[in-house]
């Protein structure tokens, strides 16, 4: 049965595949299933029947048959289990690689997110100027510890798994900083993730919609 995701309708990132549907297109992509997609406007995401398959109104949501998911990590660990490619058969591989998976949602996106908030959110106030590269320090905390973690492998545990594909995720939304340059092996390895060719299908799938909304 072929899963049905919801994505923005006009996405505020005008086509850069930053908005977490990426994620979950991405994964389908990895492993061969293909799917539908449900656009939503912000009002509709703030309806009772969006509200009624993600409680907090946002995107993206997974329908499958009589299975309703949110949250994107779940979404993407759902996927995993579920179809060879994003996990290893080793129990032990896979259980590190779901590890991953839970240190890019809640050790790195954090502070990840935290800087798009001071960015897009606290600009006019003022203590902004002095709270920026308080918040950029810690991002840089996580990436050093990460970078010399990856050293010069391809992928953080072996093969590329679901959590290099949700740690690849985030590192994509440092791309408006200067902050990856001083990591050149993360750097190579969010541009070994995005030449992949499913990571190519699904960011192409996303950016038709913005090419026809804005069309
Ligand atoms: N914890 C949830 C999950 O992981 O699924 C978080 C989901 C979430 O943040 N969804 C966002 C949303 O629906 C879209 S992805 N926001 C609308 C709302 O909350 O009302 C986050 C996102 C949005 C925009 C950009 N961008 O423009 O670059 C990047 C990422």
């Amino acid at each position: 049965m072929k899963p049905t995701i919801t994505a923005f309708k006009a996405s505020p990132d005008r086509g850069r595949g930053l908005a977490r549907d990426m994620h979950v297109r991405w994964a389908l992509e990895e492993v061969g299933q293909p799917y539908e997609v449900r656009l939503v406007s912000f009002s509709e995401m703030k309806e009772r029947a969006h509200k009624a398959l993600q409680p907090f109104g946002q995107i993206p949501t997974y329908e499958e048959g009589d299975l309703a998911l949110f949250e994107t990590g779940a979404i993407v660990l759902h996927i995993a289990e579920n179809h060879r490619g994003l996990l290893p058969e080793d129990p032990n591989a896979r259980a590190r690689a779901i590890s991953w998976m839970f240190a890019a949602q809640s050790t790195v996106e954090p502070v990840v997110v935290q800087r798009e908030v001071s960015i897009l959110m606290e600009r006019d106030k003022p203590w902004h100027e002095e709270r920026l590269p308080l918040v950029e320090d810690r991002i840089r905390a996580r990436l050093d510890d990460l970078s010399s973690y990856l050293g010069d492998s391809d992928w953080l545990d072996g093969q590329f798994s679901a959590g290099d594909l949700l740690m690849v995720e985030v590192l994509r939304r440092l791309g408006s900083s200067d902050i990856l340059e001083d990591y050149p092996n993360l750097s190579n390895y969010v541009v070994r993730g995005e030449a992949r060719p499913a990571f190519k299908r699904a960011f192409d799938a996303q950016f038709a919609v913005f090419e026809s909304a804005s069309a």
